[in-house]
């Protein structure tokens, strides 16, 4: 296996180095090759695959992701070990030699995604999916060679390996995904592992106790599962504080929190809320999964196989989650990587306690350098307005739309109430309607026959008006090898009372879109052919019948973070 030599001193200059991150907008690697889908401030590999984010932890100073890589090559590969990388800041990335590789008969085949549990002592331990040499998915766990290390750099895997095999309802192929594991008010382990039912459409999370943590029992019944799913993927179990944004430890359970329960199926990451007792061991949630567009979603893109994380430095619970190519293979090995994580966001939960909010960590914004503003700006209708003087290929906007005088317009009542289908087709930038579509063309050529649009448009529903938010790829570029999707979801905002905001972070390929304060978001993975580097564009639009109001728009070049470029 090829490995990543780690040295020292490289490491401890980078660490001095890191504060100088360059403006460049490049579309070159170290070794000069074109790369202009290679981003700037989002984690990705130095070279080689990457996908799901595997037992993310904060350590003595630093913070850990560890991700599923296979080392040698662009694609998923027969061997999969867990890469890893440390940070001071959760920007800038240092990549260490693979943590955890095949080496024993439970996991010799593939080390696959699993999560990071801190002991009461402190000490880091993790539980992940081993494919053993029969090729079962089995549960291994591993510990810190020298927990005195802030590093983390050598792990060993337990004598009793494996500590879970698929229980007999359940193939050996589906079983996978341990989340972080969490103490009962009686002291005893709690962790739920991902699985399916043997031919049948049920989707579980089986639970399991221990008291020792080497020695895991099955529960009787699972945690929670669906017959509608199929395999759920990088299960993940945590609470929610009721109270506030603050994070709260996995253990922690009283009449403050809540708990998330999100399952990875259908390719999104999709969550239900609940209620939950150790004692009883039943976890009550306010709504089904339905395997349809109603399912309340991490992300409304492209963003799968999320892990969150306790962030006791700061008191605060990060999300991670992965967002993969939609280029073909042979594209991804001309290009010599393909992965790509999504920025760490913060998870808590909305007001409303009906729906999580999502947030990228407040370091994100050290990387804002060259700054444009516009306020109170009129946007009639068919305006298509340049921002001009950022770089557009590498950027974080902050825009807000006021339609508070919504209900004084009299051909308000023209506004239709909105089926599914008209939803649907509502998500595409060229249906216009009355009030929007209007928001964002980025990554925009200049003579737009390349943008990824992200924009708004108001709908009525029910008694009331509420707010649609997508993200349309199909003008995105011109290529025509590679997925360009259209993707939409309600914001719960009504415009007569609140203003309609969009944060969107653009990296070269990827455009993160926080809608309405962070209540959705839509990540869009894109390759414009155009549209790269210098020749990228920003615009602000509005192809609504109706003009539309900016109340403010702030938009910041971003830096180049470090992010794994010590790698040889
Ligand atoms: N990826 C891992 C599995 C997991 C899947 C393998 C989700 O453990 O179920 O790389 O993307």
């Amino acid at each position: 296996m090829e490995t990543v030599k780690y040295n020292e001193t490289f490491f401890l200059i980078t660490l001095i180095l890191l504060p100088l991150s360059s403006m460049e907008a490049s579309s070159c690697d170290d070794y000069g090759n074109f790369q202009p889908y290679r981003t700037s401030f989002h984690f990705q590999a130095h070279k080689n695959w990457l996908n799901d984010p595997n037992g993310p932890l904060y350590y003595k100073g630093f913070y850990h992701l560890f991700y599923q890589h296979n080392p040698l090559a662009p694609y998923f590969g027969d061997i999969m070990v867990w890469g890893h990388s440390v940070s001071q800041d959760l920007v800038n990335w240092i990549q260490l030699e693979p943590a955890i590789y095949p080496s024993d008969p439970s996991d010799i085949n593939s080390c696959w995604s699993g999560s990071a549990t801190i002991l009461p002592d402190g000490k880091p331990v993790m539980l992940y999916t081993g494919s053993d040499t029969n090729k079962h998915q089995v549960t291994v766990l591993a510990e810190p060679k020298d927990a005195s290390d802030p590093l983390l750099r050598e792990w060993v895997k337990a004598k009793g390996n494996p500590v879970m095999v698929p229980p007999s309802n359940v193939p050996v192929d589906g079983f996978r995904d341990p989340t972080t594991a969490w103490q009962g008010q009686d002291g005893r382990w709690r962790v739920i592992v991902g699985a399916e039912e043997k031919d049948s459409e049920k989707g579980m999370a089986i639970l399991y106790h221990s008291d020792d943590f080497y020695q895991w029992i099955k529960y009787p019944v699972p945690l929670l599962e669906s017959q509608i799913t199929g395999m759920w993927e990088c299960p993940d179990f945590f609470p929610v504080s009721v109270t506030g944004r603050e994070g709260v430890d996995t253990s922690v359970n009283n009449s403050s929190v809540r708990h998330v329960l999100k399952a990875s199926y259908g390719g999104s990451d999709c969550y239900v809320i609940g209620s939950y007792s150790s004692e009883t061991e039943i976890f009550s949630a306010d709504s089904e999964f339905t395997n349809t567009a109603d399912d309340l979603k991490y992300d409304y893109g492209t963003l799968y196989a999320s892990k969150a994380f306790f962030d006791s430095a700061k008191n605060r619970r990060i999300s991670w989650g992965w967002i993969m190519e939609k280029d073909s293979s042979e594209d991804d090995i001309v290009k010599g990587w393909a992965g790509i994580m999504g920025l760490p966001r913060e998870i808590w939960l909305g007001r409303s306690g009906k729906k999580l909010m999502q947030w990228p960590v407040e370091e994100i914004n050290n990387l804002r350098a060259r700054n444009v503003s516009l306020y109170n700006k009129k946007l009639e209708s068919g305006s298509v307005l340049e921002i001009s003087g950022i770089t557009a290929s590498q950027a974080d906007i902050e825009v807000a739309f006021d339609l508070r005088g919504l209900e004084n317009d009299p051909e308000i009542s023209d506004l239709e109430e909105v089926d599914q289908a008209a939803l649907l087709a509502g998500y595409s930038a060229s249906v216009r309607g009355i009030y929007g579509p209007f928001g964002l063309l980025a990554l925009a050529s200049n003579d737009l026959a390349e943008h990824t649009a992200i924009f708004f448009r108001v709908i009525r529903r029910g008694n009331g008006y509420s707010v649609v938010m997508s993200s349309d790829e199909s003008k995105s570029s011109l290529r025509d090898n590679i997925e360009k999707a259209t993707y939409g979801t309600v914001l719960d905002i009504d415009p007569r009372h609140e203003k309609i905001s969009l944060r969107c972070l653009i990296d070269h390929s990827v455009i993160e879109s926080f809608g309405g304060e962070g209540r959705s978001v839509i990540t869009s993975r894109v390759y414009p052919k155009i549209a790269i580097g210098e020749e990228s564009r920003l615009y602000v639009f509005n192809h609504g019948t109706k003009g539309v109001t900016i109340s403010s728009l702030e938009a910041w070049s971003m830096r180049k973070a470090q992010i794994n470029s010590n790698a040889t």
